[in-house]
């Protein structure tokens, strides 16, 4: 169980091992050359590839200042752009990465990650029952999770005044107000089926035609502005460059109180919504694994959790940091969504060889 004096004296022992005047290659620690075929200049490196605005830069201050090393961050706005970047010679760049939950199947099945070894992450076992049996990869085998959180609209209250918690808020033909979609196949395909109150992960042709057609329509109205992935949408919102966007709820909600006097708004709309869980993983060439896993253990940390769920303002899966979660989150439904808001979410899963279902239709959407 966790104790600060635990965790106090956890860190000075990391410490006074790093620091000891042992020879070089009998040192324990994760960050020194421990494989003569590693890549040059990797050896004190870990190469986080992770989604922008996705953790708090001073987390990783603190990794680099306990383990002696230089995390490198790279960043993207999309899983499909991640899986792209591994499948074009990522595979040995990167020793962390953060795929959500519907995308893992796939990954695993393509050989691009490779599974933990759980004798060097003791911090799993802080997470939440339900996050160690969870859906996508039971028993945790390549992935510990990571957050998770919600897909909604966030808005402007000046350029949106009578926003309505609906999807309608988008789609509807009359609406005057600038709008952006989401450039996430899954995601925005799933937002689409909820507003048609279908199945976020149907495979049925009609309701995906229907999906389409919607679509297709709103890409047609002289108020879109596009497609955005991640925090694209959002930061157009903020900047009052758009009236309306899809957006992840903790990007949104981080904004609400990062921008107070801008009148950002977000919502789940009543039809209801996508959820996703985010998980770290570690690609199947790691240069570093060994430093991968240590900083897989950090971030299921319960101080670290919490300090990363605080600073995201996104939901924490870890039951150890419950304790350190800011009270005010806590009792936010953005962020911890209430048994209400949970019976309209559903989250988006994998569907085996029949996600090129989704594939075709994302590609017919995005080319006409
Ligand atoms: C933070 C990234 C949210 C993760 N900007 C969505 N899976």
């Amino acid at each position: 169980m966790f104790t600060f004096g635990k965790f106090f004296q956890n860190t000075k022992l990391t410490r006074a091992l790093a620091l000891a005047p042992l020879a070089a290659g009998l040192i324990l620690g994760g960050c020194q050359k421990k494989d003569a075929s590693a890549s040059a200049g990797a050896s004190n490196e870990l190469h986080l590839y992770i989604w922008s605005e996705y953790i708090d830069p001073q987390i990783i201050k603190d990794f680099e200042a306990k383990e002696h090393c230089k995390v490198v961050v790279d960043l993207y706005e999309s899983n499909e752009q991640m899986m792209a970047k591994l499948q074009a010679g990522g595979l040995s760049q990167y020793d962390v990465v953060v795929p959500s939950g519907f995308v893992l199947p796939s990954m695993i099945q393509l050989g691009l990650l490779q599974k933990l070894d759980h004798a060097q992450i003791p911090n799993l076992k802080n997470l939440k029952p339900m996050f160690q049996k969870e859906l996508f990869d039971s028993a945790n085998v390549y992935s510990a999770t990571y957050q998770w959180g919600t897909v909604g609209l966030v808005y402007n209250k000046k350029l949106y005044p009578d926003f309505k918690p609906s999807w309608d808020a988008v789609f509807k033909a009359s609406n005057k107000v600038s709008f952006i979609m989401f450039d996430s196949e899954r995601e925005m395909i799933g937002s689409v089926l909820k507003y048609l109150g279908k199945s976020a992960n149907t495979l049925n042709k009609a309701d995906l035609e229907a999906v389409s057609k919607i679509i297709l329509a709103a890409k047609k109205s002289p108020n879109f502005l596009g497609f955005e992935a991640n925090v694209g949408g959002k930061n157009k919102v903020v900047a009052g460059s758009a009236a309306i966007a899809f957006a992840y709820n903790g990007d949104a909600v981080k904004a609400m109180a990062d921008t107070s006097g801008k009148d950002i708004g977000f919502a789940v709309p009543s039809e209801g919504g996508v959820m996703f869980v985010d998980n770290l993983a570690i690609p199947a060439k790691a240069p570093n694994a060994a430093l991968a896993h240590k900083f897989i253990n950090y971030i299921l940390d319960p101080q670290v959790g919490a300090r990363l769920s605080n600073f995201n303002q996104y939901a924490t899966p870890n039951e150890a940091s419950m304790p350190f979660i800011k009270k005010e989150d806590l009792a936010n439904s953005a962020i911890y969504p209430d048994s209400s808001l949970m019976s309209k979410l559903e989250p988006v899963v994998d569907q085996g060889k029949n996600n090129r279902m989704y594939e075709e239709l994302w590609k017919i959407i995005k080319s006409r």
